[in-house]
């Protein structure tokens, strides 16, 4: 295949300005990918000593990646406001003619990041249709996304991209520090018998999916495999196959995982590759937010063992 670099592919057929803000996030997420590389080397790991609105202890490398992203993305005149995983608001750059919004999540996975575990950051392009850009804005159902896509700091730093109904790959060279095309489009495979789930909550989810699963595993048809990093466990599912589970449970029934800024992005990235995703019997794509950082349960991934699971019953 010869080479091509992510901005000249985007310079061929895509909107230019759609195409700055993709190569905005890609350039916020090479400037973390240093940062995530170098660990403790880099001064990024270990505790930031302060709480986001989730609740959830900030790690260093969140605040350090959330302050890139806003800095690059805050920068595009075509941006009209982001809103972040660790942000309480939506941020708003008064651009009230700004076609673009883009929520993200700095870096998922961030309980991985002190062990050396592939974590990511995950975006969604939402267009703006003029007004005032506030936590409003964001509420669309995710079938609106212009772009989506996560970047995943791993052995390798692969951005995977939903733009104009594909999913495609680009894998930073380390010596350019540019991204590359190298999967111009991911197609899901169908019946791989694999189940992405951390089987402890298997249990507690309140949904007929636990029962199923665990007939899966224990009649030995189905693996199992969860790394605890989104970007992880769903760039495996892409490549390889198979489903990812996080459903509602008995004591969290909208369960962990953020529609906006998580599973949205993801669900139009597993669609352009031939998948579903669903909240229960709803399809994620379509489910009209109703606030910012609104968790879902979130079943994603072949549509045969989607069924077969019980997700689309
Ligand atoms: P659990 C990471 O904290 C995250 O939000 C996702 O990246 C990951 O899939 C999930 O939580 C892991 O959750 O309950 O298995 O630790």
């Amino acid at each position: 295949m010869s080479r091509i670099n992510l901005g000249d592919w985007l310079a061929k057929d895509s909107e230019a300005r759609l195409a700055s803000v993709i190569l905005d996030v890609a350039s916020a997420c090479v400037e973390i990918s240093r940062l995530v590389r170098g660990g403790a080397l880099s001064g990024a790991l270990g505790e930031a000593g302060a709480v986001n609105v989730q609740g959830e202890t900030q790690k260093k490398l969140d605040v350090l990646s959330n302050e890139i992203c806003k800095a690059r993305l805050g920068a595009n005149a075509a941006i009209a406001a982001i809103a972040s995983e660790e942000e309480d608001h939506a941020v708003g750059f008064e651009r009230p003619d700004a076609p673009f919004l883009v929520a993200f999540d700095p870096l998922d996975g961030s309980s991985n990041i002190d062990v050396n575990v592939t974590i990511g950051t995950i975006f969604s392009v939402l267009p703006h249709r003029g007004g005032e850009a506030g936590d409003d804005a964001f509420l669309q159902p995710g079938r609106n996304q212009l772009a989506s896509g996560y970047v995943s700091y791993g052995p390798q730093t692969c951005l995977m991209l939903a733009l104009g109904g594909k999913t495609l790959q680009f894998t930073l060279d380390p010596a350019t520090e540019t991204f590359i095309l190298t999967h111009e489009r991911i197609v899901m495979p169908g019946g791989t018998p694999m189940i992405g789930a951390n089987l402890s909550n298997l249990a507690r989810w309140a949904t007929p999916i636990s029962e199923a699963a665990r007939a899966c595993l224990d009649g030995g048809t189905h693996n199992q495999r969860w790394v605890g990093s989104m970007v992880a466990d769903i760039h495996r599912m892409l490549h390889q196959g198979g489903v990812f589970l996080y459903p509602g449970q008995v004591d969290k029934p909208n369960g962990k995982l953020r529609l906006l800024y998580e599973c949205n992005p993801i669900a139009l990235l597993v669609a352009n590759a031939g998948g579903a995703s669903f909240f229960g019997a709803r399809r994620v794509l379509e489910i009209e937010p109703e606030t910012l950082h609104q968790r879902i349960g979130f079943a994603s991934g072949d549509p045969e063992l989607l069924t077969l699971l019980r997700v689309t019953a």
